[in-house]
C-alpha cells in the first residue's frame, strides 16, 4: 500500500456539514428531509454545495441534467471519482446520500492540506435523481451515456409532473441531457461511501461493509379497472371490483413467492390509490406501484412475471382488467474486485472490522460499475433504519468510514491499476 502521510479525517467539520445540508427540505410533518431531485429545497442545497466546494478550493461545475462537480488536478488528466447522491425521498434521513458527498468533500479538504502528489485528478460528484423522483439513477445513467431521449420525454414524477417541464423550470435544457455524458477515459475508478441502510453490520458488529455486489431494481404502476356501482344493492358476486382484485393480488403474491422473498429477493408496494374513493361505491380503479429487487437479473425477470401472471388470474377471477408499465430497471452490478481488495487492505492496514457484502439498496455505484471500476463502502446504520427521519450512524462509524474511503481515494490516486 502507498504511503498517505498518516491523513486522518476532521469528523467535526464533516459533522457540522452534515447538519446544515440537513436544513434544506426540513419536512415539519415527518420530521425528515424532503429534497427531492430539481425541486425548490434541492437547489438551495446543490448552491449550498458548490460554495463549500469553492470554499475548499474546488472547481467546480453544474453538468446537463444538474450532477454537481468539484473537481482537484489538472484538466488533462482521468479522475477517480468520489460520489453519491444530495437528493432524498419523502421523510428521508439526514445521512443517505449526502454523507458520501461530505465524506468525500472532507477527503479533497485533507487532499489539499497535504503535501501529496497524485498521478490522477479526484472529482466530488453529487448525482442528481438518485432517488428516482422522476427516473432512478437519472444523474449517473446520464453521465455514463445511458439515457434514453424517450425516457425524459415520457417521464412524469411521483408528483405527476412532467420531467421536461421540472428540467426548464430547473434552469436546464431537456434536449441536452446528451451532454453529460462523459468519454469514458476521463474516467479511472468510481468509489462511494454509504450508510447500509440495513442491519446486518450493527448486528455483527463490524465497522466496514466492503461491498461485492448491489441488487438490480425494478419499479412498475399496475391498474386494475372494474366497474363502479352501487354498495348497497351491487351483490359481491356480481361486482367488479378493482381494489378486491389488487390487495388480493397483493396478498397472493407475497405467499406465492414467499421462497424468493425469504432469500435474497424483495418485493414491495408501495403506493396504492382506489378511486372513486368513497365508502359506498364499489372501488372501479385502483392503481398502484410495485418494486422488485434481486440479485441477478434472471430472477428479477422471473419474480416480474409471476406478479404479472397472478394479477392476470385475479384479474379475471373479478371480472377486471390489468395492466402493468414497467417505469424503471436498474441492473444489477458487481464492484471491481481491485477496489474491494484495496477497500479490504485500508481496513486491515487501521483495524477497521470488516465483512464482504451485498447491497439490497440501489446505488449510483451499480450504474459506474457498467463502464469503470467501482467500489462501495459501507458503514452500519442504527437499528438499519433508513429511508426514515430515524436514520442514524454513530460518530465513530462517520468517523472509521470517512477514514476508510480517504485512505482507499489516496490509494486509488497513486496507483495504475
Ligand atoms: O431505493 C434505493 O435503493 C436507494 O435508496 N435509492
Ligand atoms: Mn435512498
Ligand atoms: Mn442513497
Amino acid at each position: 500500500m502507498s504511503e498517505c502521510n498518516g491523513v486522518d479525517i476532521n469528523l467535526d467539520r464533516l459533522v457540522a456539514d452534515l447538519k446544515e445540508l440537513s436544513k434544506f427540505g426540513y419536512d415539519k410533518k415527518t420530521g425528515g428531509i424532503f429534497r427531492p431531485a430539481y425541486s425548490l429545497a434541492y437547489k438551495e442545497s446543490v448552491n449550498w454545495l458548490i460554495s463549500k466546494m469553492q470554499d475548499c478550493g474546488l472547481s467546480t461545475s453544474v453538468d446537463a441534467v444538474g450532477n454537481v462537480i468539484g473537481r482537484l488536478g489538472p484538466r488533462d488528466l482521468p479522475a477517480v471519482i468520489c460520489g453519491s447522491h444530495i437528493d432524498s425521498v419523502p421523510g428521508g434521513g439526514k445521512l443517505d446520500g449526502t454523507l458520501g458527498v461530505l465524506a468525500g468533500l472532507e477527503v479533497a479538504r485533507c487532499i489539499l492540506e497535504s503535501s501529496n502528489q497524485f498521478k490522477f485528478a479526484l472529482e466530488i460528484i453529487a448525482f442528481v435523481d438518485e432517488e428516482g423522483a422522476y427516473i432512478s439513477l437519472l444523474g449517473s445513467r446520464a453521465m455514463i451515456g445511458d439515457l434514453k431521449k424517450f425516457e425524459i420525454d415520457n417521464c412524469l414524477g411521483r408528483d405527476g409532473q412532467s420531467l421536461k417541464l421540472i428540467m426548464q423550470q430547473y434552469g436546464l435544457d431537456p434536449d441536452g441531457f446528451i451532454n453529460a455524458a462523459r468519454p469514458k477515459e476521463e474516467i479511472k475508478a468510481y468509489i462511494e461511501l454509504h450508510i447500509e441502510q440495513g442491519p446486518v453490520l450493527e448486528n455483527c458488529s463490524i465497522d466496514i461493509g466492503v461491498v461485492e455486489g448491489i441488487v438490480g431494481l425494478l419499479t412498475s404502476e399496475f391498474n386494475f379497472s372494474g366497474q363502479a356501482n352501487h354498495a348497497g344493492t351491487t351483490p359481491v358476486s356480481l361486482r367488479q371490483d378493482a381494489l378486491r382484485a389488487a390487495s388480493e393480488t397483493i396478498t397472493k403474491c407475497f405467499t406465492q413467492l414467499e421462497e424468493d422473498l425469504n432469500g435474497d429477493a424483495r418485493l414491495t408496494f408501495g403506493n396504492l390509490d382506489v378511486s372513486p374513493g368513497a365508502s359506498n361505491v364499489v372501488p372501479s380503479l385502483s392503481r398502484g406501484l410495485q418494486e422488485i429487487r434481486a440479485a441477478n437479473s434472471i430472477d428479477l425477470d422471473r419474480i416480474y412475471n409471476q406478479t404479472l401472471e397472478i394479477a392476470n388470474d385475479t384479474a379475471h377471477t373479478h371480472k377486471v382488467t390489468f395492466e402493468s408499465k414497467i417505469l424503471s430497471r436498474d441492473e444489477p452490478a458487481k464492484m471491481a474486485e481491485s477496489i474491494t481488495s484495496i477497500i479490504s487492505s485500508v481496513c486491515s492496514a487501521n483495524g477497521y472490522s470488516h465483512m464482504l457484502m451485498k447491497s439490497g439498496a440501489g446505488h449510483d455505484a451499480q450504474v459506474m460499475a457498467k463502464y469503470f471500476k467501482s467500489g462501495l463502502i459501507f458503514i452500519p446504520s442504527c437499528k438499519g433504519i433508513s429511508h426514515n427521519a430515524e436514520e442514524h450512524s454513530s460518530e465513530r462509524s462517520l468517523e472509521i468510514g470517512t477514514n476508510a474511503l480517504c485512505k482507499t481515494i489516496f490509494e486509488l490516486l497513486h496507483c495504475e491499476h
